[in-house]
């Protein structure tokens, strides 16, 4: 028997807890082989006011040769922070070469948040991003990221199920069958994670604590696509994944732990099952 194996297509952050320092080892405890393959290498993520950022574009195609010529077959392709258009280009590149026909692509569209690009995404790259959309069995955007990946303003109003549903029929349109709008601030007491899976939707509420964390969506993406690599059903990988973060935000908050610190997921790490 051979590990399941995933690509974990993302930046090295090294303090502020996102993406691989994130997903490798939520992967790894749900028994998955993570192959990182960076975009950037950074000091801190971009939600802090200073950090150093080493972009990894003129790199990555060398990087990914090895992989062509020792012909690696990866069960799970997960791509999530991109640095420039050109690396838009190279995850395709790398789906169009690794995607076989049961391998599982989960982008992870990262680009802003509460309405806004973050730092390093200009508006040329934002919407580059959308060419990723049509390889992705599993899209886990944000609400930002949805309005920006449909070419819409952010809302004025909180979106109520039925506009929520509009929006991921459109989307389903250019590839991914299972969506899940994440972290939407419902109302002053509840979060609204929105489950669409082949035009059924299920919302999961779950109560707000504290502030917006960094690196929630690349702990959610992480178990949701472990979860789902695992043989869990989609709705059930996003509830594994809603569970597991709100217990981590629940210690994070007990504990003062700032929200550009990220997710203490280590605290809860092994007690997440296969
Ligand atoms: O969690 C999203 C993310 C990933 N990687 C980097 C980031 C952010 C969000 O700010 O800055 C480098």
């Amino acid at each position: 028997m051979r590990q399941k194996r995933i690509a974990l297509i993302n930046d090295v952050t090294g303090f502020g807890r996102c993406s691989i320092a994130v997903m490798a080892p939520i992967v790894s405890v749900m028994k998955i082989q993570a192959v990182p393959v960076p975009t950037a290498i950074l000091s801190t993520h971009t939600q802090f006011p200073i950090y150093y950022f080493d972009d990894y574009t003129d790199k990555m195609s060398d990087y990914i040769q090895t992989y062509k010529d020792l012909h690696l077959e990866f069960d799970g392709i997960a791509s999530g922070f991109l640095g420039s258009e050109k690396q838009v280009d190279i995850v395709i590149d790398f789906f169009k070469n690794f995607k076989g026909p049961k391998t599982v692509v989960i982008v992870d569209p990262v680009m802003g948040d509460y309405g806004h690009l973050y730092k390093t995404y200009t508006p040329k790259l934002a919407n580059k991003m959308k060419e990723l959309v049509p390889y992705a069995d599993i899209l886990t955007p944000n609400l930002t990221e949805l309005c920006t990946l449909l070419d819409e303003p952010y809302p004025d109003h909180v979106l109520n199920l039925d506009e929520l549903k509009e929006k991921c029929d459109r989307l389903t349109k250019l590839g991914p069958k299972h969506i899940v709008v994440t972290g939407i601030s419902y109302n002053e007491h509840q979060i609204l994670n929105f489950v669409y899976d082949e035009g059924k939707t299920k919302p999961i509420l779950v109560d707000r604590i504290g502030g917006d964390r960094s690196g929630t969506g690349d702990a959610m993406t992480s178990v949701i696509a472990g979860s789902y690599l695992n043989g869990h059903s989609f709705y059930e990988s996003v509830k594994r994944a809603v569970d597991f973060t709100s217990k981590c935000i629940g210690f994070c908050e007990a504990n003062h732990i700032p929200n550009h610190y990220g997710l203490a997921f280590e605290e809860f790490l092994s007690e997440l099952g296969e």
